[in-house]
């Protein structure tokens, strides 16, 4: 549906890189919705809970360290099969896997420092922008231009 949405974050090397612009763009190039935005610096429970999926993972305390080094652009981004799209556009979590072409296979090297994150499913898509974003925080609008040019 035209109305998928995937949660779509640029980690703080990516704010401290300058690529914030550069990966918004690749979303709006390809036709893609900005629904919701915002920068911040999160907690350490927050990003805990973020990825608590990986609470037993040897690298979660490395994660959660870089993470809390310095802010994030959380985003919502909106349209069809967005959260895999979303996912193939970041690459693989692993850059030396990542393609070419991708956000990560473009910028970055190793998995401790790869630049972006996206959800990795519909229900974890529901369950991150729940997290990152309250309901007002979310513009639901109308876009005839890319309704009409984007989608056939
Ligand atoms: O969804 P994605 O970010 O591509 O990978 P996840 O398996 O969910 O891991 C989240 C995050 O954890 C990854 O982007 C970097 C980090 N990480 C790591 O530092 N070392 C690993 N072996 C695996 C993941
Ligand atoms: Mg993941």
């Amino acid at each position: 549906a035209n109305n998928e949405r995937s949660f779509i974050m640029i980690k703080p090397d990516g704010v401290h890189r300058g690529l914030v612009g550069k990966i918004i763009q690749r979303f709006e190039e390809r036709g893609y919705k900005l629904v919701a935005l915002k920068q911040m610096t999160a907690s350490k429970a927050h990003l805990e809970e973020h990825y608590i999926d990986l609470k037993d993972k040897p690298f979660f305390p490395s994660l959660i360290n870089y993470m809390v080094s310095g802010p994030v652009v959380a985003m919502v981004w909106q349209g069809l099969d967005i959260v895999k799209q979303g996912r193939a556009m970041l690459g693989a979590t692993n850059p030396l896997a990542s393609a070419p072409g991708s956000i990560r296979g473009d910028y970055s090297i190793q998995t401790g420092r790869n630049i972006c994150h996206g959800s990795d499913s519909v229900d974890s898509a529901n369950r991150e922008i729940a997290h990152w974003f309250k309901a007002d925080e979310i513009n639901d609008y109308n876009s005839p231009f890319i309704n009409s040019w984007v989608y056939e």
